[in-house]
């Protein structure tokens, strides 16, 4: 942890290492397998230390991540408001994970913004904000999980994590690197892994629940995307993908259905750069990945509403989704020298 002041850790400390305390862990809305793997993986560490965690999502989260055996349940905000709320008020401690900004709480920012007990950020997305009283941003690592595994040996509770738990870590890490695709030029991820390891994880039965678990709806809509809706420009080393709310729903969509289309583009040979946009509801939800030194958070910054880390970002609109494409290819020449100049 390099930015990780050591008083802070302390401080930490000060707070858990107390009676039994009553802790709420929210991740970001639409959480992936990081947010939701690093929010149980320490909800059950903090059980068995002796506190009560409970988990607050914001929204719900994807089937495929629905096999955790962690006893934790989450409570998911957008369908029972009230219980998220009184979690929160009877809590004496907030964990905010995987986000940088309040707004990425979606529907509970003002909660998080008005909660006046001790709050915790642990995150590893770039120009975190300073909504939280103790900030743990380290951007340096694959994701959130990896994190929250170092930050728990520092404070002296690698003894309470449990078998469940380093699962629920190993999720987070295997996502957030695309089954160790990207993010890994770090040598601590496959320390970290190398250490959960050891905690007797069921590395197969995890990659099963979490890639080898398709409804044969969503794995036509992957062939409808990549055969019918695929648009490539060499020109640019670039390919993006564009699906209308109709079309999602003559496959039947559901939550998640489309995680980890974006990045199918970039097996292409030469490309850098995909892009795909979803239609939602009121929304086009854009989601971005690259390869090399191309950075997306900027490219999503600077003109999607959004950002993210250098080769993964995200990002919205509120222009249809025709105009949306229109104003994404009209960009491209804008950045065609950087792409070309893109080394892989
Ligand atoms: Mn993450």
């Amino acid at each position: 942890m390099k930015n990780t002041d050591i008083q802070i850790i302390a401080a930490i400390k000060q707070l858990l290492y107390n009676d039994k305390l009553n802790i709420a862990i929210v991740p970001h809305e639409h959480p992936d397998g990081d947010a939701i793997g690093s929010a149980i993986g320490l909800a059950e560490v903090l059980d068995s230390f002796g506190h009560k965690a409970q988990i607050v999502s914001p929204t719900d989260y994807p089937n495929f991540l629905k096999w955790f055996t962690a006893k934790t349940e989450i409570t998911v905000f957008s369908r029972n408001n009230k219980l998220g709320k009184e979690i929160l008020n009877q809590s004496d401690v907030l964990f905010c994970l995987d986000f940088n900004e309040v707004g990425r709480a979606g529907k509970m920012e003002k909660l998080l913004l008005d909660y006046t007990k001790p709050k915790i950020l642990i995150d590893h997305h770039p120009y975190p904000t300073n909504f939280c009283d103790f900030i743990i941003s380290e951007t340096h690592y694959s994701s959130t999980a990896e994190l929250i595994y170092d930050v728990l040996c520092k404070l002296g509770m690698k003894k309470y994590i449990t078998k469940s738990a380093a699962e629920a870590f190993y999720t987070g890490i295997l996502t957030d690197t695309g089954s160790f695709n990207h993010n890994t030029s770090d040598p601590n991820t496959f320390k970290v892994v190398s250490e959960l390891m050891k905690f007797g994880i069921d590395t197969p039965k995890i990659q099963s629940g979490v890639y080898h678990n398709f409804s044969i709806s969503r794995m036509q809509l992957l062939g409808y995307c990549l055969n019918q809706k695929m648009i490539v420009l060499p020109d640019f080393r670039t390919a993006y993908i564009a699906i209308s709310k109709k079309e999602l729903e003559n496959y039947n969509f559901k939550t998640g259905d489309t995680e980890g289309f974006v990045n199918f583009p970039l097996s292409i040979e030469n490309i850098v750069f995909s892009a795909i946009f979803i239609e939602k509801d009121g929304v086009i939800k854009v989601s971005f990945r690259s390869k090399g030194n191309f950075p997306v958070n900027h490219f999503s910054h600077d003109n999607f509403n959004g950002g993210g880390h250098l080769n993964a970002a995200g990002g919205e609109t509120n222009i249809t989704l025709e105009e949306t494409i229109s104003k994404f290819t009209q960009l491209l020449p804008a950045y065609k020298h950087q792409l070309l100049e893109t080394v892989i």
